[in-house]
């Protein structure tokens, strides 16, 4: 490594990036197979954004930037500290850790621009640079992989032996010529924990994920209703989903993360989703004012509430859930019913009854509908 890469990986570190690496232009043949694959086997879908023509400019690199002539990867991990949590029991929603502190798109990117500008003053001349984070035709981790970062877990994502797969991937396309690094030659081995796990059944196969059926997909990407035969299985997730890197041994081991954006908010490990349901859009945007949980807009994360609470099956969201299936939006409505079916008091079904009386709404009816038959058919099987 001559001294210009040292300057570079030496300049990420001070700037707080926990890994950096270097790769080439290359194109990534395989990748860009895979993920056309993916998407027109409907693996993708749901996310219109993710194009074939995104992943070709994505697989080769060298469109983005023409006189590009590498590409430095930045890892920051967000494994921050824990601490108690004072949500109510029977009420609480699990966030992803990656959504517990600000914002990363904004954090990661601000810090690249300054690392690009301490570069070019290191330098003595402007380096010039485009950077990526999770926001454009990148295919990241492929990068991240070939950079000899980390490598590919079975759940797709990628495995860094310091930090495990707990960080976030931010790439520099640069003019400068820069050696690459290797690729870490490592694989999961025979482990199949995180496919084992994955209570959707949303890892087909090693490398593979069905976007449509990942709870991650579903709590932040997805718009609409959530489908039913998948309700259940979200269980208590109302954001994002940890559960793959949860049981993968690799994390385990993983190093605690040093950036102060990302350490949790008070409340954010889990949401007390009584409060979430009662919330108006003023009340979303103050709360979750530059965190990545403002993604799932205030409809999307009552919808993700109403079913976390119907999976919980505790009796004392029924007066919440009564109040939205009155005054909520017609998706939290019609997932308020599906909770109440499932909790099944009778109160539950009271508030059922009443809100078939008046509700106007086809889709919403429908699923009042589908609640009172099921409680009624569970109570004649019970
Ligand atoms: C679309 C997307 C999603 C979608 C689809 C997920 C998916 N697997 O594609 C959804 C919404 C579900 C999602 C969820 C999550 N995401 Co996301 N997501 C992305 C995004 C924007 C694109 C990913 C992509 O290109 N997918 C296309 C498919 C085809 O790629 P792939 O699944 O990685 O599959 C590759 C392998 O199969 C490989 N391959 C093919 N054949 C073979 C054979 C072998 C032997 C091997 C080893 C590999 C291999 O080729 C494929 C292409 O590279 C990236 C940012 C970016 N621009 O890259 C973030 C990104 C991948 N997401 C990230 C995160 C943090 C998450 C979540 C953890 C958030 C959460 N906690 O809820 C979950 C994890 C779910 C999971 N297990 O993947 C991070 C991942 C960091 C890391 N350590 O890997 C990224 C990189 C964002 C960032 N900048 O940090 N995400
Ligand atoms: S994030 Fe959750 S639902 Fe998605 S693949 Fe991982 S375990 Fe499965
Ligand atoms: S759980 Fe096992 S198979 Fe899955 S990513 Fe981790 S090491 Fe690989």
């Amino acid at each position: 490594m001559s001294e210009l890469e040292q300057a570079v990986k030496r300049l990420g570190k001070e700037l707080g990036f926990d890994l950096v690496r270097i790769t080439s232009l290359q194109p990534f043949f395989r990748d860009e197979d895979a993920a056309l694959q993916r998407i027109r086997q409907g693996l993708m879908d749901g996310m219109p954004w993710f194009s074939e023509e995104r992943v070709r400019k994505a697989a080769h690199p060298e469109i983005l930037m023409p006189d590009a002539r590498s590409i430095i990867v930045l890892a920051m991990s967000y494994y921050t500290r824990e601490d108690e949590e004072d949500a109510l029991p029977g009420s609480r929603g699990r966030i992803a850790r990656y959504a517990w502190g600000d914002d990363y798109h904004k954090v990661m990117k601000e810090r690249l621009h300054l690392f690009v500008g301490r570069l070019s003053e290191t330098l003595d001349h402007p380096v010039k640079a485009r950077i990526f984070v999770d926001d454009g035709p990148m295919l990241e981790r492929a990068v991240a992989e070939r950079a000899g970062l980390g490598w590919f877990g079975k759940n797709t994502m990628i495995l860094t032996p310091t930090h495990g797969s707990w960080i976030f991937l931010g790439e520099v396309i640069t003019d400068l010529v820069l050696e690459p690094d290797k690729p870490l030659l490592k694989n999961c081995g025979q482990c199949t924990q995180c496919i084992d796990k994955c209570p959707t059944g949303a890892i087909i196969a090693p490398y593979v994920i069905d976007a449509p059926r990942c709870i991650s997909y579903l709590t932040i990407e997805h718009r609409g209703p959530i489908p039913r035969h998948l309700r259940p299985l979200v269980g208590d997730w109302v954001f994002g989903c940890d559960i793959c890197q949860e049981v993968c041994p690799v994390n385990r081991r993983a190093e605690k993360g040093h950036e102060k954006a990302f350490t949790k908010r008070s409340g954010f490990g889990v949401l007390d989703l009584i409060s979430i349901l009662g919330m108006s859009d003023e009340d979303f945007r103050d709360r979750f004012h530059n965190s990545p949980i403002k993604r799932a807009k205030r409809v999307g994360l009552q919808r993700n509430a109403c079913v976390a609470l119907g999976n919980i099956g505790n009796p004392i969201a029924v007066p919440a859930l009564t109040d939205a299936l009155k005054e909520g939006d017609s998706l939290v409505r019609g997932h308020a019913a599906w909770a109440l079916g499932r909790i099944a008091t009778w109160e539950a079904l009271l508030a059922l009854e009443l809100a078939l009386a008046r509700e106007e709404d086809q889709e919403v009816r429908e699923e009042l509908v589908f609640a009172l038959e099921t409680t009624a058919a569970s109570a004649r099987s019970g």
